[in-house]
C-alpha cells in the first residue's frame, strides 16, 4: 500500500487489492470458504464485504460479539431499526462473524491451528471481495512477564517457543519457515493512542511469545503433567524475560507470518491476566477480567476511529 515503508517488503497488488499467492484460486468455478459458511459462488463477496477496512480477531465468539456492538457505538453506524447483529458463520458452528460496516469481527478458537484455519479463509475473503489496504488486528488475552494483570501489550515482533521469530509448518514432509513480521509502524502508532494520564492501567510494546499449549509449553507447573521443577520454570521465564519477551500467548506467529506473506498489515494487541513471574493460576475474578479485555478494545477502537476519520 502506499503507507508502506521500503524497507518492509510485502506482496500486494499496487491498488491495495490483496494478493493470493496461490494460482489454484482463480483458476477454481469457486471457492468454498468452509469454515467461515460463505463461498465465492453461494455469495456476491465483493457486494458484502468489499468496504471492509479492518478485520478484528480474537479467541472468543461472546468477546467478539461484545466487540462488534461497542465498535457500532463508537463509530456510530446504525444497522436497520428492527434489526440486529448477525452472525455471519453461525452456520459453521466453528467461529463467529459480525460486520460492522467497515469493521468486521471474528472469533479464531484458541492456538495456532485454529487461527491458522480462519487466517487462510479470511485471506482469501479479502481477495474475492476485492478489499482494499485492510488491516487484521488480533484483540486477545495472555500472560504477562513482569508486567503487572490488566496490562495492556502491543507486540512488536513474534517469537516461537524457541524464540525464533518465525512460523514452522511442515508441508508435504518438510519443514516450512515463514516470517512472523507484523507491522512495526502499526505497533507504534497504537502504543502512540495509548493515554498514560487517562488510561488507569499500562500500556506498553515488547516481544510476544507464541506456544502450541498453555501448560507445558508455556513452562506451568499446574497442568495435569510436569516434569521440570519451579525453578527451571523461573530460569526459563527469566531468560524470556532478559529477551524483552513480555507476555506469552498462542496465535501471534502465525498471526505475524500469514497477514505478512498475504501483504497485510497487521498487529496483535493483548491484555495480560497475569504476570507468570507471580504464578500460573487465573483467578482474578471474572468481572474484572471482562473488564480487561476491554482495554485491548478501546485502543482498536482509537485506531479505527483516527482511520475513518482520514477517510
Ligand atoms: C490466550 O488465551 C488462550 C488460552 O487461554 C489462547 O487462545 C491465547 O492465545
Ligand atoms: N493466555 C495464554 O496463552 N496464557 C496465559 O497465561 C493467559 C492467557
Amino acid at each position: 500500500g502506499s503507507s508502506m515503508s521500503s524497507d518492509e517488503e510485502r506482496d500486494e497488488y499496487p491498488d491495495g487489492t490483496v494478493k493470493l499467492r496461490n494460482p489454484n484460486i482463480e483458476l477454481m468455478d469457486q471457492d468454498i470458504l468452509y469454515h467461515l459458511a460463505l463461498g465465492s459462488g453461494s455469495h456476491d463477496l465483493q457486494e458484502m464485504f468489499g468496504d471492509v477496512k479492518f478485520v478484528c480477531m480474537g479467541g472468543t465468539p461472546k468477546r467478539m460479539e461484545t466487540f462488534a456492538h461497542y465498535i457500532m457505538a463508537e463509530i456510530g453506524y446504525k444497522i436497520p431499526a428492527g434489526t440486529q447483529l448477525q452472525d455471519i458463520s453461525a452456520f459453521s458452528y466453528r467461529y463467529s462473524m459480525y460486520k460492522v460496516g467497515p469493521v468486521l469481527s471474528i472469533s479464531h478458537g484458541m492456538g495456532v491451528p485454529s487461527v491458522g484455519i480462519l487466517l487462510h479463509e479470511m485471506i482469501k475473503l479479502m481477495y474475492h471481495a476485492k478489499c482494499k489496504d485492510p488491516i487484521f488486528i488480533r484483540i486477545g488475552t495472555c500472560g504477562g512477564i513482569g508486567v503487572e494483570g490488566g496490562t495492556v501489550v502491543i507486540t512488536e515482533e513474534a517469537v516461537d517457543g524457541l524464540l525464533r521469530n518465525t512460523y514452522e509448518l511442515s508441508v508435504l514432509g518438510q519443514i516450512v519457515h515463514r516470517p512472523a513480521k507484523l507491522d512495526k509502524r502499526l505497533a507504534r502508532e497504537l502504543k502512540s493512542l495509548a493515554d498514560p494520564t487517562e488510561d488507569p492501567y499500562e500500556t506498553v510494546i515488547g516481544k510476544t511469545m507464541c506456544t502450541h499449549d498453555f501448560y507445558e509449553g508455556q513452562g506451568r507447573l499446574d497442568g495435569a503433567f510436569c516434569n521440570f521443577t519451579e525453578s527451571d520454570k523461573m530460569d526459563y521465564l527469566n531468560k524470556l524475560h532478559d529477551f524483552g519477551v513480555v507476555n506469552i500467548e498462542m496465535e501471534s506467529t502465525i498471526f505475524a507470518a500469514l497477514t505478512h506473506h498475504a501483504g497485510i498489515r497487521a498487529a496483535v494487541v493483548c491484555v495480560t491476566l497475569l504476570d507468570r513471574l507471580k504464578g500460573d493460576q487465573v483467578n482474578t475474578p471474572k468481572e474484572v477480567m471482562n473488564e480487561w479485555q476491554k482495554r485491548p478494545q478501546f485502543l482498536v477502537s482509537r485506531l479505527i476511529k483516527k482511520y475513518l476519520s482520514l477517510g
